[in-house]
C-alpha cells in the first residue's frame, strides 16, 4: 500500500494522528501553532470523512449493480444534529480517535462540541427524518434521503429581558466538511408561465409547459452511516442557483438588471427554512421550495432509473417514495407530469405507476397546520400541475360517484379542491389520493386520522390506512448522548441492545438489585452535575443536582401547554410562601424551546416562564427548594445534554393534539419518568413501561371533545378550584411583572376566553399528579426501580422497529449487505 491511501483509511492511532496533522496542514492550511480549535475540528472531521468514503461509494456502487428496491424519503426537513460524534460511534472508532486526538494535544469532547449543527428542521418531523436515516442505514436498507440544503436553518434563539430574540443561523459560514457538491448532477426546474396544447408527430394530443423562470438545482451529498455496518446511504440536499442559459437570454435582450434580478430570485429559493407554527398560506416562496426539491429529486430518480432500465414502466418497482407530511405532496402531480408530458405515458398507466410509488405519512391533526394553497397562487406558479390535479380530481370523483350515487356532500368533502368559499388545493387530499398507503405516527393519532381529517377516504379505502408508531435512534439518543448510562447497561447485559433495543428487557431483574440501583443513581447524579455546570455557564444560576430535574423541552405551542407547567410552578411557590416550613422534594424546573417568530402567545409564555424564574430564584424564603430555568436555543446538541439529566419528563399536551411526540421516548430511554396525558405515543409508552411506572393525569380525547362541545367554561374552574384561582390572581396582580397588570393579559384572556387546549380544566389533576411525583421522589430506591424498568421496557421505541415496520408493510423492501473490501 502506498502511504497516501494508508493515511486516509488507516485506523491505528499512529495513522489517525498523522492524518489529523496532514489534514490540518493541507486542507485547513494551518500549522498546529496557529490553528484555531475550529481548524482542528475541521481536520478531524475530514479525517473521519475519509474513513467513510469507501463505505459510501461502495454502497452506491452496490445499489447500482444489483436491481434491488430503494426507499426514497422525501422530506422538506432533516434535523440531523452534529455528525462527528455520531460517525465515531457508528464507525466504532471512538476510542482510537480519542487517543489520537489526545496524543495530538487536543480534547475530543471539545472538538465535537465545536461542530455547528445542521438545523435543517423545525422539530419533531425533521428529527424523525434524521432518526429514520440512521435506522435505514443501520438496517442496511437501500435508501436515499432527498431534501433542501437551506443556507439558513432554524433560527438561533437568544433570550433578552425574558423575551425570545431570533438570530439568523449561519451554519455554513465556516464550511461544512460533511458534504460533497455534485454540480455535474445538476437539474433544471421550471416555474410559472403557461401551458399550451399541441399535436405530436404521432397525432397525439399533448400539453407543454412554457415556464417564465428556470432554476438550477445543485445536489449536495452527505453520507449517513449505519451503526457498525458498511452501509453509508446518501442524503442528497438541493441548493438552488440561477440557470445560466436563462440569464443569458435576458442579457442578450439588453436586460442586464433583469438578469441579475432573476439570479437573485433563483438563489433565494433555498435560502431559509420556514419556521412552522406560522401561517403559510400566501407564502409563495414556500410552495416554490417544495416544488423545487421534489422536482429535482424525481428527475434525479428518473435519471438513475433510466441508467439501467429501458423505460419507466417499472419505476415503482425500483423506488418506494415516502412523503414526509404534505410538504413534498406536489410530487404526485409532478411524477404524473414527468410521465405523461415528458415521457409520453398514457394517463392510466402513469397513474398506476404514481400510486404504486408513493406513500404518505401524516404528522398532525391541527386544522391550522393542514397545508392548502390558494388556487390563484398555484396556477400562477404551477399552471400545468393545477391542470393535472384537476384531472386527477375529476377521475377520482367519478369513482366516488359510482360508489355513492347522488351524494353531493360527499363529493364536496372528498374533492382535492376546496370550493366552499375561496378556492384551495388541499395537499393532504392530493397525497392521499396519490398514495397506496397512508399512515399516522402513533396508535391514537392513526385512529383519529381515520375518524376525522381523512374519514371519507378511510371509508373508500380502509386497506390503505395503517399506524407506524414513531421511534428514535438509540445510537444518538443513548450511546452518544449518555455514555455513562450506556456503559452501565452494557456492563450488565452486553452491547447487543444498541442494535436490538428489545434486549434492554434483560435489565429488568437488575431493578431489584440494590447495588445496581446505587450505580444507576450514581450515573444519574454525574450526568445531572454536568447539566448543572452547563446551566451555571449559560444562565449563571446554581442548581442543586440532588433536586428533582423536571424538564419540558420542545417547541413552544399552546397545545403542548408549557403554560400549564408554569402554573404548577407558581402553585408550588405559593404553597411554600404560605407554609414556609413545607417539606417538598426540591425541584429544578428546566424549560427549553423555540416559539415561531410570529406566534405572539408562545413568545408571551416564554416571557412568563422567565418572569416567574426571576421571582422564584431570587426569593430567599424559597432557598433551593425551587429553581426555574429557561435554557435558550434548544436544539439537537442541547437535547443530547438534557435528556440524560432529566428525572421527570413533561408530556402534558391536550389529549388528541400531539400526534406522537418523540422527546417523550428520548427521556424514558434515558431513565426519566413521565408525567403525561393520554396523548400521542405517551399512551404506548405507558402500556410498555406499566401504568405503575408512569404518572398519568388529565382528560382523555373523548372527554376533551365532550368538554368543548358542551361549551367549555374556564371561569367555572377558576371559581371552583381555589389553588387555580390563587395562581391566576397572582399573575394578574402584576406580581411577576414588576406591577404591570397588562403584560400577561393576552395570555390570561386566551385562557379565560377561548382556550381549545383546556388548561384550566386539567389544572387540578395536573397539580395532584405532580404532588404524587414529589412524594414518589422521596423514596429514592423505588424511584430508581421505576426508572430502570422504564429503560428496560423501551425496546419498542427504537426507530429501527419503526423502519422495520415501514419496510415490511409499506415498502416491501429487503436489506442489501455492503461488503467492504480494500
Ligand atoms: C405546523 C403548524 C403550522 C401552522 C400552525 C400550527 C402548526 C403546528 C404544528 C405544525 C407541525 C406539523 C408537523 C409536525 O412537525 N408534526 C410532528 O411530527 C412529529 C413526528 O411525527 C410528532 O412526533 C409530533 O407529535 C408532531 O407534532
Amino acid at each position: 500500500l502506498i502511504q497516501v491511501e494508508d493515511d486516509r483509511t488507516g485506523l491505528s492511532v499512529e495513522t489517525l494522528k498523522r492524518a489529523l496533522a496532514d489534514n490540518l496542514f493541507y486542507l485547513q492550511g494551518k500549522f498546529p501553532g496557529i490553528a484555531t480549535k475550529h481548524d482542528c475540528y475541521m481536520a478531524l472531521a475530514y479525517t473521519i470523512r475519509d474513513r467513510l468514503l469507501q463505505r459510501w461509494l461502495n454502497t452506491s456502487q452496490t445499489y447500482l449493480n444489483c436491481d434491488n428496491r430503494v426507499v426514497v424519503y422525501l422530506s422538506a426537513e432533516y434535523l440531523l444534529g452534529p455528525h462527528l460524534g455520531n460517525n465515531l460511534i457508528n464507525l466504532g472508532l471512538w476510542e482510537p480517535v480519542k487517543q489520537a486526538v489526545e496524543e495530538s494535544g487536543l480534547n475530543l469532547e471539545e472538538l465535537i462540541n465545536i461542530e455547528e449543527e445542521p438545523g435543517l428542521g423545525n422539530g419533531g418531523l425533521g428529527r424523525l427524518a434524521a432518526c429514520f436515516m440512521d435506522s435505514l442505514a443501520t438496517l442496511e436498507i437501500p435508501a436515499i434521503g432527498y431534501g433542501i440544503r437551506y443556507e439558513f436553518g432554524i433560527f438561533d434563539q437568544e433570550i433578552e429581558d425574558g423575551w425570545q430574540v431570533e438570530i439568523t443561523d449561519k451554519w455554513l459560514q465556516l464550511g461544512n466538511p460533511w458534504e460533497i457538491a455534485r454540480p455535474e448532477a445538476a437539474v433544471l426546474v421550471k416555474l410559472g408561465g403557461h401551458t399550451e396544447s399541441y399535436t405530436d408527430e404521432k397525432g397525439d394530443y399533448r400539453v407543454r409547459w412554457i415556464p417564465n423562470n428556470l432554476v438550477k438545482g445543485i445536489p449536495y451529498d452527505t453520507p449517513i452511516l449505519g451503526y457498525k455496518v458498511s452501509t453509508a446511504n446518501n442524503l442528497r440536499l438541493w441548493k438552488s442557483e440561477a440557470a445560466e442559459s436563462f440569464d443569458f437570454q435576458r442579457f442578450n435582450m439588453g436586460d442586464y438588471y433583469g438578469a441579475v434580478q432573476n439570479k437573485v430570485t433563483s438563489e433565494n429559493l433555498t435560502k431559509v427554512l420556514y419556521p412552522n407554527d406560522e401561517q403559510l398560506q400566501g407564502k409563495e416562496l414556500r410552495l416554490a421550495q417544495q416544488y423545487f426539491f421534489v422536482s429535482c429529486s424525481l428527475q434525479d430518480m428518473i435519471r438513475i432509473h433510466l441508467a439501467d432500465n429501458p423505460s419507466l414502466e417499472n419505476f415503482h418497482e425500483h423506488f418506494a417514495v415516502q412523503l414526509n407530511d404534505t410538504h413534498p405532496s406536489i410530487g404526485v402531480a409532478e411524477l404524473m407530469r414527468l410521465l405523461v408530458d415528458e415521457h409520453h405515458y398514457e394517463w392510466g398507466k402513469a397513474w398506476n405507476i404514481t400510486q404504486a410509488t408513493f406513500s404518505f405519512t401524516n404528522h398532525t391533526l391541527l386544522p391550522e397546520a393542514l397545508e392548502k394553497w390558494s388556487l390563484p397562487l398555484f396556477s400562477q406558479m404551477l399552471p400545468r400541475h393545477l391542470e393535472i390535479i384537476y384531472e386527477i380530481n375529476q377521475r377520482f370523483l367519478d369513482q366516488v360517484r359510482i360508489k355513492y350515487p347522488n351524494d353531493g356532500d360527499r363529493l364536496a368533502q372528498l374533492s382535492i379542491i376546496d370550493e366552499a368559499g375561496e378556492k384551495w388545493v388541499r395537499m393532504a387530499y392530493l397525497a392521499t389520493v396519490g398514495s397506496h398507503a397512508i399512515n399516522g405516527v402513533a396508535a391514537l393519532h392513526s385512529q383519529l386520522i381515520k375518524e376525522t381529517i381523512l374519514k371519507d377516504f378511510y371509508e373508500l379505502w380502509p386497506e390503505k390506512f395503517s399506524n407506524k408508531t414513531n421511534g428514535v435512534t438509540p445510537r444518538r439518543w443513548l450511546v452518544l448522548s449518555n455514555p455513562r448510562l450506556s456503559n452501565l447497561i452494557s456492563s450488565r447485559i452486553g452491547e447487543g441492545w444498541i442494535k436490538n433495543l428489545d434486549e434492554l428487557k434483560q435489565l429488568e431483574p437488575f431493578a431489584d438489585l440494590a447495588g445496581f440501583r446505587q450505580d444507576w443513581r450514581q450515573v444519574k447524579r454525574e450526568v445531572k452535575q454536568d447539566l448543572a455546570h452547563y446551566i451555571k455557564a449559560q444562565s449563571d444560576l446554581v442548581v442543586n443536582p440532588d433536586s428533582l430535574f423536571d424538564v419540558q423541552v420542545k417547541r413552544i405551542h399552546e397545545y403542548k401547554r408549557q403554560h400549564l407547567n408554569i402554573l404548577h410552578v407558581i402553585h408550588l411557590y405559593l404553597q411554600i410562601k404560605n407554609n414556609p416550613n413545607l417539606e417538598i422534594s426540591p425541584r429544578t424546573f428546566i424549560y427549553g424551546g423555540k416559539a415561531a417568530p410570529g406566534y405572539f402567545i408562545a413568545k408571551l409564555i416564554i416571557k412568563l416562564i422567565n418572569s416567574v424564574a426571576e421571582v422564584v430564584n431570587n426569593d430567599p424564603a424559597i432557598g433551593d427548594r425551587l429553581k426555574v430555568v429557561f435554557l435558550s436555543n434548544y436544539n439537537v446538541k442541547f437535547g443530547q445534554k438534557v435528556y440524560p439529566a432529566a428525572d421527570l419528563s413533561e408530556q402534558i399536551s391536550t389529549a388528541g393534539k400531539e400526534a406522537s411526540g418523540t422527546g417523550n421516548m428520548k427521556f424514558s430511554m434515558n431513565g426519566a419518568l413521565t408525567i403525561g396525558t393520554l396523548d400521542g405515543a405517551n399512551i404506548e409508552i405507558r402500556e410498555e413501561v406499566g401504568a405503575e411506572n408512569f404518572f398519568l393525569f388529565g382528560l382523555t380525547t373523548p372527554e376533551v371533545e365532550k368538554t368543548l362541545a358542551a361549551g367549555y367554561q374556564p371561569w367555572e374552574y377558576y371559581n371552583n378550584y381555589p389553588d387555580l384561582k390563587a395562581v391566576v390572581d397572582l399573575i394578574n396582580s402584576g406580581f411577576f411583572s414588576h406591577g404591570d397588570t397588562e403584560l400577561f393579559r393576552p395570555l390570561m384572556d386566551s385562557l379565560f376566553g377561548h382556550d381549545p387546549y383546556l388548561v384550566f380544566a386539567d389544572f387540578q389533576a395536573y397539580v395532584d399528579c405532580q404532588h404524587q411525583v414529589g412524594e414518589a421522589y422521596k423514596d429514592q430506591e423505588n424511584w430508581s426501580r421505576m426508572a430502570i424498568l422504564n429503560v428496560a421496557r423501551m425496546g419498542k421505541f427504537s426507530s429501527d422497529r419503526t423502519i422495520r415496520e415501514y419496510a415490511e408493510d409499506i415498502w416491501a423492501i429487503k436489506p442489501v449487505v455492503i461488503e467492504l473490501e480494500d
